[in-house]
């Protein structure tokens, strides 16, 4: 587990799953490492530092400035990155991009166990253009056993429903609702320098829209 690390790194728990640190201590890119844990590639070029930004003259959704619903990074991949780790650059000035966060055991105290086996089974995802290497389309399960607990891989607008099964369908429904209507755990990033480690595999995370388009963000994954 590499939460006493984190702890020794100067991170505080925000909620399970997610660590907040407003002075840190370590660089960015030196906390996979300092963690014991591999530094991981956002793309087929080798992205290390992936920049979350208004960029208009790119399609990648981290570069709109449009709300992010509950997801986990790299859901149609197939191993997402255990890890998330954000760096604030520039903040919202105007209020905008307010994180929040649900976890998998949240999620699941409220679906039945028909569903979480469903939801074990391989559903269809399209991998957007911009994180697209081998394939464009995947056939993975939404809850899946990494290491010795059950993990999840989410992002609705990925998942092509049109050729899942009636029963994956519904299942599908239920997930989604669980996820709309579970009180979620909000934050507002107000540091300039504050690093932010999400467990990719057990916590959903979500951002508003944003409204000042020089809020900037730096995202790593390890
Ligand atoms: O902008 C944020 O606060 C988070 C962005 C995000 O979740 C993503 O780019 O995957
Ligand atoms: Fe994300």
């Amino acid at each position: 587990m590499i939460v006493e690390k984190l702890h020794e790194a100067g991170f505080d728990e925000l909620c399970p799953g997610v660590h907040v640190c407003s002075e840190p201590r370590v660089a960015l890119t030196e906390l996979p490492q300092y963690v014991g844990r591999a530094l991981l590639p956002h793309d087929s070029v080798g992205t290390i530092v992936w920049d979350i930004k208004v960029d208009q003259s790119d399609s990648a959704r981290s570069h709109g400035s449009d709300d992010f619903s509950l997801h986990t990074d790299a859901a149609f991949d197939e191993n997402p990155p255990r890890y998330v780790a954000m760096e604030v650059v520039q903040l919202d000035k105007m209020g905008g991009g307010l994180q929040s966060y649900l976890s998998l055991d949240d999620i699941l105290k409220d679906l039945n166990p028909e569903v979480i086996e469903i939801l074990a089974t391989r559903f269809a995802w399209d991998v957007p253009a911009e994180f697209r290497t081998l394939r464009a389309r995947n056939f993975l399960p939404i809850l899946f056993i990494g290491g010795d607990q059950l993990g999840i891989r989410y992002r609705e607008d990925c998942i092509d429903s049109s050729v899942a099964t009636t029963a994956q369908r519904i299942a599908l429904d239920s997930l989604g609702s669980v996820i709309k209507n579970s009180d979620r755990f909000e934050y507002r990033l107000d540091t300039v320098g504050e690093q932010i480690v999400v467990d990719n595999w057990t916590v959903l995370h979500a951002r508003t829209n944003v409204i000042d388009k020089a809020r900037h963000l730096r995202r790593i994954r390890f």
